[in-house]
C-alpha cells in the first residue's frame, strides 16, 4: 500500500540512487529524500504499523527485556540508518551499519541508506557513544513507534546489538532474495551484556580441510549467536593447514591429504589474513591452534629431522589419535616451534595462541612435563597468552594461561581443571559429553562420533558452566567453547547439521545469566530459529523434540 502512494513513487528512485553501493550520500540529497519521505509529511496508513505477531524469541536470552505494549517499529521504504560514533570509531561503526543494510536491502528491497550526517532524521540509530558502564560488548536496544535505536559503548557492543536486531526482525529478513513485508518489530526495550568474556567455537580444519569460503560461512552463522572467539585447529596428524615460510614442506607436502586420503589443502598467508579480517568484521577473535607435542604426524612426515630417529613417517589419513610425538630431547624441535609460533603469531592480532597439548599418548610423561613449559615460553615470547587442552595444567603455566576442559565428568579431567585454577590459569569449558558438536545426537545420527556419549540438544544446553566441576571457583572460568572435530565431517552441510541446533545452546550458556537458563523456555525459543535457518539455507537437524516454526 505504501509503495503505491504517489509521494513514495517519487521518493523511492531518489532513495535507490542514494543507496547505490559506493555512493557517497550528500547532505542535500539526503535532506531532500528524508524530507520527502519522512512519515511526518507522508502519514502512513493505519495498516502500515501492524503489530508483530510472534513475540521475540532471542538466543542468547538478553539480560533484560521489556515489552512496550501497543507499540511497534516497522521498517519502511524510506527508513534511513544513522550512525553516531566518535571519529576514531566511525569506520567500524559504519561497517556494522553497512553489514546490516546489505542484508536487509537484499530481503526487503528497500534502499536503506546509511549516514553519519543527520542522525536526527533517521529511524534506525546506531550509536557507539553510550556510557562505558555498558561494557565492551553490552548494548541497549529500543524499538517503539518513533524508531529503533541501539546504543553501545563500543563498535563491538553495537555489533552484538545488531545481532539482536536481526533476530527481532521476521526470519525472512535473513533471506538472500526479496521477500514481502511487513518488517515489524513489537515495541521493546532491551539491556544486555554477556556473562562470560570467552564464548567460542572451534573448527577442526585438519582432519578435513575447509576452504576460506566455508570458514566464512561458519563465521556468518556462529556470529549470529554472539560468539566472540573462533578457535581454528590448524595442525594435526592428518594435515598441516597454515603456510609457514621458514618450514615450507609443512604445507607443500604436509597439507596434501586429509582423512580418507582425499586431497587436503592449506591457507596461504593471504588467505589466513582474509579469514582473520572476516572474523574481525564479525567481532570474532581468531585463536590459532598448533597441536603439540602429539597430533603432529603431518609435521613429522614433512621433516625427517623432527623425528627422534630421523626417519619421516608416511602421511596419515586414518582417524586414530595419540600415536605421534615431536622429539622432546632435540633442539631442532624448539627451533621449529619458535619459527612456527612466530609466523603464526605475526599473522594474528588476537592475544591467544593455542599449543594443543592433548592426548600425547606417545610422549613419555616426563618428556611431556619438560616439553609444555618450553613450548609455552616460546608462545609468551611472541607476546601471546598460552592456551592448551586441560593436560597442560599438569605443568607450571605462564601467567595469563588458559586451560581448555574437555572432560566427561571424569575425576581426572576435573582435577586438571582445578590444577589450572590453582595456578591462576583460566578455564574454558568444553565438556566433550555436552559441548562437542561432533558427537552424535542419538544412535540414528548418520555421522559424528560417540566416544563421549550421545549429545542431544537438551544435553548440550542443560548444564551450568560454573557449577559443572565441583570446587572449581567461578572466578576461574573464562567461558565456554563448542568444538567441532571433523574426522567424520567432510563438508559444510555435515558441519551445519552437527552444529545446528546445538551451537546456539552453548552460545546462550556463554552469554546469558545463569538465572535465565531454563530448558523448557529455551526449547521454545529454539523452535523459532527454524524459519531463520530455512531463510539462511542452514542444513540443520530438525530434532523431533523441538517444535520447529
Ligand atoms: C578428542 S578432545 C580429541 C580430538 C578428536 C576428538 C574427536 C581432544 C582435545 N582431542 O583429537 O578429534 O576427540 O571427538
Amino acid at each position: 500500500m505504501i509503495l503505491t502512494h504517489p509521494v513514495c513513487r517519487r521518493t523511492l528512485p531518489v532513495m535507490r540512487r542514494l543507496a547505490r553501493p559506493g555512493r557517497k550520500v550528500s547532505l542535500a540529497g539526503l535532506l531532500t529524500a528524508a524530507l520527502l519521505a519522512t512519515p511526518l509529511l507522508v502519514p502512513a496508513p493505519a495498516t502500515a504499523q501492524p503489530q508483530a505477531t510472534t513475540p521475540s524469541a532471542l538466543i542468547p536470552k538478553p539480560t533484560s527485556q521489556r515489552a512496550l505494549p501497543g507499540q511497534s517499529f516497522t521498517l519502511q521504504p524510506w527508513t534511513i540508518v544513522g550512525v553516531d560514533s566518535d571519529v576514531s570509531e566511525r569506520r567500524a561503526a559504519k561497517k556494522i551499519a553497512d553489514q546490516l543494510t546489505t542484508q536487509l536491502r537484499r530481503s526487503t528491497g528497500y534502499p536503506l541508506p546509511v549516514t553519519s550526517v543527520l542522525p536526527i532524521l533517521t529511524t534506525i540509530k546506531l550509536s557507539s557513544k553510550g556510557p562505558a558502564s555498558l561494557g565492551a560488548e553490552g548494548y541497549q536496544l529500543r524499538a517503539d513507534r518513533s524508531g529503533l535505536s541501539i546504543t553501545a559503548a563500543t563498535p563491538e557492543g553495537l555489533f552484538r546489538g545488531v545481532s539482536t536486531l536481526r533476530q527481532l526482525l521476521p526470519a525472512k529478513a535473513d533471506a538472500a532474495t526479496r521477500q514481502a513485508g511487513p518488517w515489524t518489530i513489537a515495541g521493546t526495550t532491551i539491556a544486555d551484556s554477556p556473562r562470560f568474556g570467552y564464548r567460542g567455537a572451534m573448527l577442526d580444519v585438519s582432519r578435513h580441510f575447509f576452504s576460506v569460503a566455508e570458514v566464512k560461512r561458519y563465521i556468518d552463522l556462529i556470529s549470529l549467536y554472539k560468539l566472540n572467539k573462533l578457535h581454528l585447529h590448524l595442525a594435526d596428524d592428518q594435515g598441516w593447514r597454515i603456510q609457514v615460510d621458514s618450514w615450507p614442506r609443512l604445507t607443500t607436502y604436509g597439507a596434501s591429504l586429509e582423512v580418507g586420503g582425499t586431497p587436503g589443502g592449506s591457507y596461504s598467508k593471504a588467505e589466513f589474513a582474509e579469514i582473520i579480517r572476516y572474523a574481525a568484521d564479525h567481532y570474532l577473535t581468531v585463536i590459532p591452534e598448533i597441536d603439540t607435542p602429539g597430533h603432529t604426524n603431518a609435521a613429522l612426515a614433512s621433516y625427517a629431522e623432527l623425528n627422534c630417529d630421523n626417519v619421516a613417517p608416511p602421511l596419515y589419513t586414518g582417524t586414530e589419535v595419540g600415536f605421534s610425538s615431536l622429539c622432546v630431547g632435540k633442539e631442532v624441535t624448539y627451533d621449529f616451534l619458535g619459527d612456527v609460533f612466530r609466523e603464526v603469531a605475526e599473522q594474528n592480532p588476537g592475544d591467544i595462541l593455542h599449543l594443543g597439548g592433548d592426548e600425547a599418548h606417545s610422549t613419555p610423561h616426563s618428556d611431556y612435563l619438560t616439553f609444555v613449559p618450553k613450548a609455552a615460553a616460546l608462545v609468551t615470547q611472541q607476546n601471546k597468552r598460552v592456551m592448551g587442552w586441560q593436560e597442560i595444567a599438569e605443568t607450571p603455566l605462564p601467567a595469563g594461561s588458559i586451560a581448555q576442559y574437555w572432560g566427561t565428568d571424569d575425576a581426572r579431567s576435573q582435577e586438571l581443571a582445578r590444577k589450572a585454577a590453582a595456578q591462576n590459569a583460566k578455564v574454558v569449558m568444553s565438556p566433550a559429553n555436552r559441548a562437542y558438536l561432533d558427537m552424535k545426537y542419538d544412535e540414528s545420527t548418520p555421522y559424528g562420533q560417540d566416544w563421549a556419549g550421545l549429545v542431544s540438544v537438551q544435553t548440550a544446553y542443560d548444564w551450568n558452566p560454573s557449577t559443572l566441576i565441583p570446587n572449581l571457583p567461578e572466578s576461574a572460568i573464562a567461558g565456554v567453547e563448542a568444538p567441532i572435530w571433523t574426522e567424520t565431517l567432510d563438508d559444510l552441510d555435515k558441519l551445519e547439521y552437527m552444529a545446528f541446533p546445538r551451537l546456539p545452546g552453548i552460545a546462550e550458556l556463554g552469554w546469558s545469566q545463569a538465572s535465565a537458563l531454563d530448558w523448557t523456555a529455551y526449547k521454545d525459543r529454539l523452535g523459532a530459529q527454524g524459519s531463520r535457518w530455512d531463510a539462511l539455507s542452514v542444513n540443520f537437524y530438525r530434532a523431533p523434540e523441538i517444535n520447529w516454526r
